[in-house]
């Protein structure tokens, strides 16, 4: 499948990819849900990324606030001290992008030397415009603090679709040259919900826009593993990367172009063989 990159947005075009890009994870957090705690230094957040980019990574993603279900909002200032000393010692390296919904933080990611805005609340494309920098939206229904306790759609896939496309209509319209979209799996959506987008990430790609996906060791797959197991608990979110790559080759073969993964080697390596 051919995917035009560059319709509907405005300017400059995203360069068409055969092999799917993907996005390495660096959370400079105590309390996300799958790292947590284990790049909250400047050094040990640094090393991980120089790791992401040798093991092919096309952009690092470095955040400074966990929106895992229930996650408690971080102060900017605290925001802004864990991520811009780390942007600043890759940037050199290769690409990041910043993963924050704040317009405060995203101004000092950019000035660190971020050129994309990951953008969970969709919200920040006029920060993107003034700053001459790509963004991302992600579709998100409701806070992470409460998204999880009752999400409730008519049609999902519908209702995501139309928000994703008029988002990265004022995007456009603003003067963003470099707009992708994300369904945002896991932000306010059941498991259902998930897998009725994953299944129907053709509508999403169809839109027009660069589509980006995040399944990387959710917890949809940690219900899904332990429900064929016949297992209660969910599977412990290290023992999820046959379903992050179940969930990311299905993706890329529906047309995402770009993969948020942890296990970066190993998204890599699926890429490579998808587009193959
Ligand atoms: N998922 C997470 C965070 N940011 N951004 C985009 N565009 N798409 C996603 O699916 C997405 C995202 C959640 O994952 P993670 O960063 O690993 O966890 P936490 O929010 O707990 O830090």
């Amino acid at each position: 499948m051919t995917i035009d990159h560059t319709s509907g947005a405005a300017g400059a075009p995203v360069p068409p990819t055969t092999v799917p890009m993907v996005m390495g994870i660096i959370n400079v957090t105590p309390d996300s849900f799958s790292d947590g705690g284990r790049h909250l230094t400047v050094d040990a957040a640094v090393a991980h990324g120089l790791d992401l980019l040798a093991e092919g990574a096309s952009i690092l993603d470095v955040g400074g606030e966990s929106t895992r279900p229930g996650a408690s909002p971080v102060p900017v200032e605290e925001q802004i001290r864990r991520v811009v000393p780390v942007i600043e010692q890759l940037a050199v390296h290769g690409r990041v992008s910043v993963d924050t919904r704040n317009p405060d933080v995203a101004r000092a990611a950019v000035a660190a030397g971020a050129t994309l805005i990951n953008d969970v609340s969709a919200r920040l494309w006029p920060v993107a415009a003034e700053l001459g920098v790509g963004w991302v939206a992600m579709h998100m229904a409701g806070e992470p603090a409460t998204m999880q306790l009752d999400p409730v759609y008519d049609d999902v896939v519908s209702e995501v679709c139309a928000f994703l496309a008029e988002r990265a209509t004022q995007a456009a319209q603003a003067g963003v040259g470099e707009i992708w979209i994300d369904p945002g799996l896991g932000f306010g959506k059941t498991l259902e919900h998930n897998l009725t987008l994953l299944a129907q990430l053709d509508r999403v790609v169809a839109l027009g826009w660069p589509v980006l996906v995040g399944t990387s060791r959710k917890a949809m797959l940690g219900r899904l593993l332990a429900d064929s197991d016949g297992v209660a608990e969910p599977v412990d979110t290290d023992d999820r990367l046959a379903g992050s790559i179940a969930t990311e080759v299905w993706a890329m073969h529906r047309g995402a172009a770009m993969i948020r993964a942890h296990d970066v080697r190993a998204a890599v390596q699926a890429a490579k063989v998808v587009a193959a």
